[in-house]
């Protein structure tokens, strides 16, 4: 069982993107204040919170089951990526995580390398008690499109043999083809990846309820999130359509004052 499910379900805030897309990017006066994410994550009911080890050292609180990127890149370097471990497994366990997260750049032509360490990683983290969840990222020249069906799904039994207990994977567009993706990470549990903010909630919930549908377990999300002018509003639409089983329209429910 993961640390971070709720009746079988999991909804985890993302906040490695500071290192990932640099502050200015994505963030804006609250957004870049650990503590407004914190808050967000306790009121907004998730089930697990993801930072890298910096700042889970500096405002993790406990109130919520940590999940510890350990490896990560910043958007600055050009060419084929590669993201390397920043945190040791020990470590994150240290700092209070129950689970530890790594990203895989699959199709990179530094694949080997990532598929390599995460294979270390996932042992030691089984070892500690810890479970091991993939972020896996086609890209690179190899990589045409990181969204087309096949290639989610191939990332996603890329994961399950890696030994992932969860993959976070890209949404493919639609719930039939993502459902594809989904048996083929077979026990391993799917969570979907958020992705930048969609023009709207409807368009943005209507991704979510195809996962949920095709029988992802949940959703890891960021953006969507917390530069949402109202995030406990989203929070609690994304909670009736992951906890609830409710309709995209139910959840948009949740916006009214
Ligand atoms: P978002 O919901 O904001 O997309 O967060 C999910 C995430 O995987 C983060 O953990 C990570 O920082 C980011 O997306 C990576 O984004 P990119 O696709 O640009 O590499």
């Amino acid at each position: 069982m993961l640390p971070f499910l709720r009746m079988g379900k999991g909804i985890l805030l993302a906040y490695d993107q500071g290192l990932e897309h640099g502050p200015s990017k994505d963030f804006n006066e609250k957004s870049v204040d650990p503590a407004y994410i914190l808050d967000i994550a306790e009121k907004g009911k998730f089930t697990g919170i993801i930072f890298q080890k910096g700042v889970a050292e500096k405002y993790y609180d406990g109130k919520l089951p940590l999940v510890i990127k350990v490896n990560g890149k910043t958007s600055l370097p050009k060419g084929e990526p590669v993201a390397s471990q920043i945190c040791s497994v020990k470590q994150a366990k240290a700092l209070g995580a129950k689970a530890v997260g790594y990203t895989i750049y699959l199709g990179s032509a530094h694949e080997n390398l990532m598929l390599c360490e995460f294979g270390r990683i996932q042992q030691e983290a089984h070892e500690l008690g810890l479970a091991a969840i993939a972020w896996i990222y086609p890209r690179g020249e190899a990589v045409a499109n990181d969204t087309a069906p096949e290639i989610v799904a191939y990332a996603a039994r890329a994961g399950l043999e890696a030994g992932a207990d969860a993959v976070k994977i890209k949404y493919t567009g639609d719930s039939d083809s993502f459902r594809w993706a989904v048996r083929s990470a077979g026990a391993a549990r799917v969570f979907m990846s958020g992705g930048p903010k969609a023009p709207t909630d409807e368009a943005f919930l209507t991704q979510v309820k195809g996962a949920i549908d095709a029988g992802a377990s949940g959703l890891a999300v960021g953006r969507n999130v917390w530069q949402h002018e109202r995030p406990l509003k989203m929070a609690a639409a994304l909670r009736e359509i992951i906890f609830n089983g409710q309709s995209v329209e139910a959840a948009l429910g949740k916006f009214a004052p």
